[in-house]
């Protein structure tokens, strides 16, 4: 045994010793859950310690209590204090990974295979905790670097397969237009049409155009891509000129070539100009925000439009919960789309007037605001 780990012990177990280590910070801010990890001090090195092996007599009526210790949540899971132990330590400890719900289920794998594969193959103990959007690894430290680095591997290797939390949009606030729509929906609806109902038909409260998707799956990618476009402002009121945004919607298309058997039915952006602003504006964002990280690399062109009828928020029972774990969440759906023969015949000239463009959000697919609109994590606004 090293000296360096006989001191570990003696930290966790001795007051008088704890107290001497003038590097020992303490923090209480964090609720009990959260404290998985105790960093104790050794030399000057620290070792992470799991809070529930230190004995509560070790730590119970002194200073560095529990609650006063240092813990590593899942915000602070950057592990700056890679130092390499030595040989032959066995002291088990336990770390939580900050992984996003989202991904639980692919490191769990069809009847739990893959993780028990990573278990077996790292030596390791991992449990996923989907309400806190982490991972608990319970092993000795180098077999849990073994294991955590693998978890990150399936993460890398699956971004592809989830699909996009966010988007970059451009919100139609205009409350005439929504108004139109909303009368068109409803003129849509009184035809009773087979496989139309009020559940495809989009919020006109949610009218967007889209600049791009993101994929954000936890608070720090969403921070960040705040933060990344609040640091564009300038550049943004320079690409999109003093003149004020706006956008004339007109005419109805449908996203599919056969007209019977359509998914989406969207309105267009007429005018030119308007276009090449929202245009210039996709292609000076999604480069960034791809460079970032927060985009997926996709290359397909933008189509400027305003969806109207989506048949993917066709409701079926359980899709409808955001807080819902993965699989009851994002299984596949099957789309039952419906035939806009007669919606375009009847409606083709339609004109929902024009809509002034105020604000770039991140929109938050799925979720809404007081008002029903999408949820927005932060904004620009456009002069
Ligand atoms: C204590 O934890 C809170 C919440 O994570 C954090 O905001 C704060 O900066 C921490 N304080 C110290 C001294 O580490
Ligand atoms: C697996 O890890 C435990 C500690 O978590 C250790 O006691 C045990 O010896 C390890 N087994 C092997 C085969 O390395
Ligand atoms: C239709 O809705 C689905 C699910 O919300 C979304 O992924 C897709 O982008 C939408 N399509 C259009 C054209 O709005
Ligand atoms: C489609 C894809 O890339 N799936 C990968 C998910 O992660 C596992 C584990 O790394 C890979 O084996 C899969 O190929």
């Amino acid at each position: 045994m090293s000296s360096c780990h006989m001191l570990v012990i003696l930290v966790i177990l001795s007051i008088s010793i704890l107290s001497s280590f003038p590097t020992f910070q303490m923090n209480n801010s964090l609720p009990r859950c959260m404290q998985g990890i105790t960093l104790v001090p050794c030399g000057n090195r620290m070792f992470r310690v799991s809070t529930a092996s230190i004995p509560d007599k070790a730590l119970s009526g002194n200073p560095f209590s529990k609650q006063k210790s240092i813990t590593l949540t899942k915000r602070s899971m950057s592990f700056t204090n890679q130092n390499k132990r030595t040989k032959g330590d066995s002291a088990s400890i336990i770390i939580k990974l900050s992984i996003p719900r989202i991904f639980h289920g692919h490191i769990i794998g069809a009847k739990g295979h893959r993780i028990n594969k990573l278990k077996l193959d790292t030596n390791t103990s991992i449990r996923a905790i989907p309400e806190n959007d982490e991972i608990e690894i319970e092993g000795r430290k180098t077999d849990v670097d073994k294991a955590k680095t693998k978890i990150e591997q399936v993460v890398e290797k699956n971004k592809t397969l989830v699909p996009p939390s966010h988007f970059l949009s451009l919100p139609l606030s205009d409350s005439s237009v929504q108004h139109k729509v909303e009368n068109f929906q409803n003129d849509i609806l009184s035809l009773k049409l087979p496989n139309i109902d009020p559940s495809i038909m989009n919020k006109p409260t949610t009218l967007h155009i889209t600049i791009g998707m993101l994929n954000l799956y936890r608070q720090e990618d969403i921070d960040g891509a705040v933060k990344l476009l609040k640091s564009l402002d300038k550049e943004i009121n320079e690409l999109v000129g003093a003149r004020t945004l706006s956008v004339k919607l007109s005419g109805i298309k449908i996203m599919e070539n056969d007209l019977a058997q359509a998914n989406v039915l969207y309105s267009e952006v007429k005018d030119q100009k308007d276009q090449d602003v929202i245009t210039k504006l996709n292609e000076f964002l999604v480069p960034k925000f791809t460079t970032a990280g927060y985009m997926k690399n996709e290359d397909y062109p933008l189509k400027i439009h305003a969806t109207i009828i989506n048949t993917s928020h066709r409701k079926t029972e359980g899709n409808d919960d955001e807080n819902k774990p993965y699989k009851q969440n994002y299984r596949k759906m099957e789309r039952k789309p419906f035939s806009a023969v007669q919606i375009l015949n009847k409606f083709s000239n339609i004109d929902f007037g024009i809509s002034r463009i105020e604000e770039i959000h991140i929109s938050k697919i799925g979720a809404y605001d007081e008002k029903g609109r999408h949820r927005s994590e932060g904004k620009h606004k456009l002069p």
